[in-house]
């Protein structure tokens, strides 16, 4: 049987949480690996397979299907058995909203902060005019100017603020669905979990856990789920030594800063 095929990127969040709906799933599939630093998702023939520049796309018998979200939920309806959907309607609906909040927001705040603390000194070592080039021919202007923003200005930029308050946000808003959980769509592992699953290894790698250390139900959530055989196989055997390498140099910095900024919130469990 012809296998899919995932266009993604060993550290892009959004084709880890594919990589992990297909794992847990056992999903064979075959890759093309994107470099997305060298502009590889802003070449021609793979804007052909997804106009909007990123990864991941997933090809499967030809048609190219883009929007991770969408790829999680086309999973689900392709290859039913081992159900990431739960079976009752307001559950599902649960599921979707917390998928929805990535597509409205926590994507590019994770852009922000990651960008802010680490992405930037990859940046920052091209030659200046590939990293002009990047920027130029990036459709998305509104992402186009925070990224130069986050690149130029790391921790001072006016957005690292606003992403970091963004997560706070959403972490006690885990705290309080946890509070039935076991999960975050109700008592079964859902695509709601798994979608968040990498952007809590990045908030860790960061520095950023400061933000949900403090949080039993989310500590204990995010356990549970880095310790799922399909987070191994889809997610941390893709980490990329390099950017360890980054993050660990740059996180103790992002970690102080963070929690000064935590320290000024009312809703921060510190205070
Ligand atoms: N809404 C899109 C967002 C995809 C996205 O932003 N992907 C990032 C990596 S996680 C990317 O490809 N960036 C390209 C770049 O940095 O040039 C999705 O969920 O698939």
């Amino acid at each position: 049987m012809e296998k899919p095929v995932l266009y993604h990127n060993d550290m892009s969040v959004c084709s880890a949480k594919v990589r992990m709906a297909l794992a847990e799933k056992h999903i064979i599939w075959e890759e093309v690996h994107l470099d997305i630093r060298a502009g590889d998702a802003q070449k021609p023939e793979y804007v052909k397979l997804n106009p909007n520049q990123v990864v991941p796309t997933l090809v499967h018998h030809g048609m190219p299907i883009i929007e991770s979200n969408i790829i999680c939920e086309f999973i689900e309806d392709h290859w039913p058995s081992t159900a990431l959907r739960p079976a009752a309607s307001s559950e599902r609906a649960v599921m979707r909203l917390w998928m929805k909040q990535l597509d409205d927001g926590m994507h590019a705040a994770t852009g922000v902060v990651s960008t802010c603390v680490a992405f930037r000194h990859q940046h920052l070592a091209r030659k200046p005019e590939d990293y002009q080039a990047w920027l130029a021919n990036m459709v998305d202007t509104a992402r186009r100017e925070r990224l130069r923003s986050c690149v130029e200005q790391g921790l001072d930029s006016p957005f690292f603020i606003d992403a970091v308050k963004r997560f706070n946000k959403l972490i006690a808003d885990f705290e309080t669905a946890l509070e039935k959980g076991p999960w975050l769509a109700g008592p079964d592992l859902s695509l709601a979990d798994i979608a968040y699953a990498p952007y809590m290894l990045r908030l860790q790698h960061l520095g950023l856990d400061e933000m949900f250390i403090h949080r039993p139900r989310v500590s204990d959530w995010a356990k549970r789920l880095m310790a799922r055989p399909a987070f191994e196989e889809g997610i941390s055997k893709w980490v990329n030594p390099n950017y360890l390498l980054i993050f660990n140099r740059e996180s103790q910095a992002a970690r102080a800063k963070v929690k000064n900024i935590l320290s000024h919130l009312a809703d921060h469990p510190n205070n």
